[in-house]
């Protein structure tokens, strides 16, 4: 008979097991034994990402203990079916998703110690060392191998192409004129790469498990939201040094997570939506800021968020969701619900001018339809049946289509082509029959688009956005989300903030 590593413990009686079962004691021992010198002490992450239960949300045990059995394809994750038997996979698997004996920290000190700079700024050119227009270029996540690549948006041909840390999310974000690009991983890691030089400048790991990012329209400081620790880190946007970081507490002394953070340009300002407080909070970046937050009271605890194209509202996901609310920045009241059906996913909505007037579109994450909003009455104007629940939308002033994928079920290899003025389906592509099409970005211009085929096999369309024939193919192994420069820093109307 051959004996597991564990087992031979057990028979020298490091550790009592009941009978065919393996306990979360047992199963800590086999995780300091097999995965520690990986995914770090108290699985606060290393090499390897963090497996703490806030890290594992997205994935279910069956796929955990797939991914233990069987290793994670192009990647470090080793197969342990070999050297673990099937009841110690399940005590580890038991193990991973209970909250750590002693909860995580990461402290200021922490963070300064995961500072690395990468690259002397000082000392590099400040002109792009590329012949593409450095406002067309697009950065794309590919999710599937942990990459990060550079593409020149007029030729879309690869300038960079680069690792990232594990599990980018959320749209980067840049620095004012360009130049400098943003990342944040789900484990906290943010980065900063410079596109002139396609290179890494620095990087920090400002929490343990992090929301978004965002960066003032001076340049000057990148806000982190962070659910573990529940807080936002301030950081310098010049290498990511740390400022502080701001406990997010309720007035009520609740400690709250951070929904999302999003920087509002004409008002000089962060806005941060909490998940634990009904607070939605406003920090000045303007002058010599203290950032003092000053609290919105709110109708429900926020989930993400869009803006009016003004910046005077902020239109939030109710984490009750039978719909959104309505905050007015300005005069920090609650204006009103949106009743709206299923899970609007509001953070993916865009705008645009219909008849005049500014309407917003949300796709919605439980139900097959995209409700459009009169941004002046609130109504909704129009529910657009799709073929299923959706995740992004997008679109370009110059482009007469908004663009919606059907993310989940059956048909999530369709995307939508929306006619901004009738509000009817005008078109619907399955660029790649069988596998998920999701997430669109426009050329500076408007004249193309960068559609994602999100599969291992998957690719990264080009389309001529009037005609809709296809310009070129990339293949690329689960292209996520790609972000133009230009239309980026100037927060044009269509795009994602
Ligand atoms: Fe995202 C953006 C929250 C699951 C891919 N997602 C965002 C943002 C938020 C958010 C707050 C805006 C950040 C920004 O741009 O600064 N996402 C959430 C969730 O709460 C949710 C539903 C559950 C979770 O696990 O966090 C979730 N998101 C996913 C996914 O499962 C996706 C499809 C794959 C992945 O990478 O995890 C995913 N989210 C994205 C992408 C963006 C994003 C590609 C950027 C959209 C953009 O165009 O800007």
């Amino acid at each position: 008979m051959r004996l597991t590593s564990f087992a031979v413990l057990l028979l020298c009686g490091a550790v009592q097991a009941a009978p065919g079962a393996v306990s979360l004691e047992q199963a800590g021992v086999l995780y300091e034994r097999h995965c520690q010198s990986c995914h770090g002490a108290n699985r606060l992450g290393g090499a390897g990402p963090a497996l703490l239960p806030e890290s594992l949300s997205r994935i279910k045990p069956d796929e955990a203990r797939a991914i233990i059995s069987n290793g994670r394809p192009a990647s470090q994750m080793a197969a342990f079916s070999d050297s673990l038997n099937a009841a110690e996979i399940d005590g580890l698997v038991s193990y991973l998703y209970q909250p750590a004996a002693t909860p995580p920290t990461w402290s200021d000190a922490d963070i300064r110690a995961s500072h690395r700079m990468l690259a002397d700024v000082g000392a590099l050119p400040s002109t792009p060392k590329h012949d593409a227009d450095p406002l067309n270029l697009f950065v794309v996540v590919e999710a599937g191998n942990h990459h990060v690549r550079v593409l020149d948006g007029d030729r879309f041909e690869e300038l960079a192409n680069f690792p990232s840390h594990f599990a980018l999310h959320g749209g980067p974000k840049f620095s004012p004129d360009g130049r400098f690009v943003y990342f944040a991983s789900r484990d906290g890691w943010v980065s900063v790469y410079d596109l002139h030089n396609l290179t890494m400048i620095a990087e920090v790991r400002a929490g343990l498990n992090t929301r978004n990012l965002a960066v003032s329209n001076d340049g000057r400081w990148v806000l982190v939201g962070n659910y573990l620790p529940g807080n936002l880190v301030l950081l310098d946007a010049r290498d990511l040094s740390l400022i502080k970081h701001i406990p997010t507490v309720g007035l009520d002394g609740t400690s709250s997570r951070v929904s999302a953070v999003y920087t509002a340009p004409p008002r000089d300002s962060f806005v941060v939506a909490l998940k634990d407080v009904t607070e939605a909070w406003e920090l000045s970046y303007a002058g010599e800021p203290t950032f003092e937050p000053r609290r919105i009271e709110a109708a429900d605890f926020l989930d993400d968020f869009s803006f009016t194209p003004d910046y005077r509202h902020l239109l939030a996901t109710s984490r009750k969701a039978h719909g959104g609310q309505v905050i007015d920045l300005d005069t920090g009241k609650a204006v009103t619900d949106i009743p709206l059906p299923g899970m609007p996913h509001l953070g993916s909505g865009i705008y645009w001018k219909r008849d005049g007037k500014w309407v917003f579109a949300t796709p919605n994450v439980s139900k097959g339809l995209i409700s459009v909003l009169d941004l002046q009455s609130w109504e909704l104007i129009k529910e657009i049946p799709t073929e299923g629940p959706g995740f992004f939308m997008r679109s370009h002033e110059n482009s007469k289509y908004a663009w919606t994928d059907v993310f989940f079920g059956p048909n999530n290899d369709a995307v939508h082509l929306i006619d901004k003025q009738t509000l009817e389906v005008a078109h619907t592509l399955r660029p790649m029959p069988g596998k998920n099409a999701a997430h669109v970005e426009f050329t500076r211009d408007g004249r193309h688009l960068l559609l994602s085929v999100w599969d291992t096999d998957g690719a990264l369309i080009v389309y001529d956005a009037n005609s809709l024939e296809e310009i070129k193919r990339i293949p690329m192994n689960k292209a996520s989300g790609k972000y133009n420069v230009g239309n980026k820093i100037e927060f044009a109307e269509g795009t994602s903030h």
